[in-house]
């Protein structure tokens, strides 16, 4: 069956985030990255905004260079924490369109829409939902990349940056991807580009046509798979992966407390809580981790994994209160925390305790 794979890839992400933030930086070139300390320091650009990109700027070059390149630009620091807020919202908006979601890294996910859509028509308008979404929700903006698979879907993605949208029907995926330079197949870096090179392979239609024995003897295993990249086959899934999601939540009293009775409702409150985000992204968990802070700061984990996956709030809710236990005898908490993890999209409802751990 034909399938149609949805690739985003937000744009200048922590620059525009920047830009978001201080809308004065609007239309200005905004470097996010090492302090260039006037052009003499080390680190690297991190990324920059499409109007720093006109000078030549672009991510991974060396700061001092941008420096030389464009010493008016505005400078910023990484700011990580803001830039994985936003991610995770961005990230929930692109989840609630398509079951099959797979986040491949801080600014960029695909989602396999093939039971969402009937043709690639549908694919476009979904695609022009999402963008407007990300722009009345979080003010940025993305680009879009629909194909037949993942590989293409992502080069597609890149085709028309800032905020594009390119549609590749499966008749028109030769077409589209042979006059494209090799370098743009995902896995093809400067090494690899430089040795095609050097066989007078330029383009991905030139890789495409050529001897594949050849290919495999100079880069083994990778040349097989690089040549049918270029014939624009890829069956690889989109997956998500859970084994590094977790849902947790935790509150900080206001005044640090020692009761019992009221610490084990707190605990009862945030299980909901933690609850209520795990059925809204249709998960099941395996592992209930509580984390209590005493009023010294010192803090504590402890953990608990099940036998399976499950979806039940009292389970949560007991496992949580004997996880707790020990520390609820009287010492003044300041803390306390619920964190979900191992999750699965499988929904399993069996809660045989398998092993305990702290
Ligand atoms: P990208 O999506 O590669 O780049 P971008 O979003 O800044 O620009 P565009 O997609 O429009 O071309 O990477 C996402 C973020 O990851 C980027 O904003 C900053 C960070 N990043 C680095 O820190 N170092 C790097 O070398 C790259 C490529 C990205
Ligand atoms: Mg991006």
């Amino acid at each position: 069956m034909n399938r149609i794979i949805l690739h985003v890839d937000m744009d200048s992400f922590y620059a525009s985030v920047e830009q978001r933030e201080n809308p004065a930086l609007k239309g200005l070139p905004v470097v996010v990255g090492a302090d260039p300390k006037n052009g003499m320091a080390r680190g690297v650009v991190s990324t920059c905004s499409y109007e720093a990109r006109s000078y030549g700027i672009h991510s991974g070059m060396p700061i001092s260079r941008a420096f030389k390149l464009c010493p008016d630009a505005v400078f910023l620091p990484v700011n990580m924490k803001l830039y994985s807020d936003v991610s995770l919202n961005i990230m929930k908006i692109f989840r609630s369109f398509a079951d099959k979601f797979q986040q491949v890294s801080v600014d960029e996910a695909y989602l396999d829409i093939s039971d969402i859509v009937h043709d690639f028509k549908e694919a476009e308008a979904l695609g022009h939902q999402i963008k407007s979404l990300i722009k009345t929700r979080e003010n940025l903006t993305c680009s879009i990349g629909i194909a037949p698979n993942k590989s293409v879907a992502k080069i597609a993605s890149d085709f028309n940056k800032p905020e594009g949208m390119t549609v590749v029907e499966p008749d028109r995926m030769i077409e589209f991807l042979e006059p494209l330079e090799v370098r743009k197949l995902s896995g093809i870096g400067k090494k690899n580009e430089e040795i095609l090179h050097s066989f007078g392979i330029r383009t991905i239609g030139q890789l495409a046509d050529f001897n594949e024995r050849k290919l495999t003897d100079i880069f083994g295993k990778w040349g097989k798979k690089m040549i049918k990249l270029a014939r624009g086959l890829d069956d690889s899934e989109v997956i998500e992966r859970s084994d590094t999601k977790s849902i947790s939540k935790e509150r900080t009293f206001s005044k640090d407390i020692a009761d019992q009775i009221l610490l084990d409702d707190y605990l009862d409150n945030i299980a909901e809580k933690v609850h209520n985000e795990l059925v809204h992204e249709g998960y099941s968990f395996r592992t209930v981790s509580v984390k209590v802070r005493q009023e010294d700061f010192t803090t504590y984990t402890r953990a608990l994994t099940l036998d399976n996956h499950t979806q039940d709030l009292g389970s949560i809710k007991r496992l949580s209160r004997e996880l707790a236990t020990e520390f609820f005898d009287g010492r003044k908490i300041r803390l306390l925390g619920i964190k979900l993890s191992q999750l699965s999209k499988k929904k399993n409802t069996q809660t045989t305790l398998d092993n305990f751990f702290s």
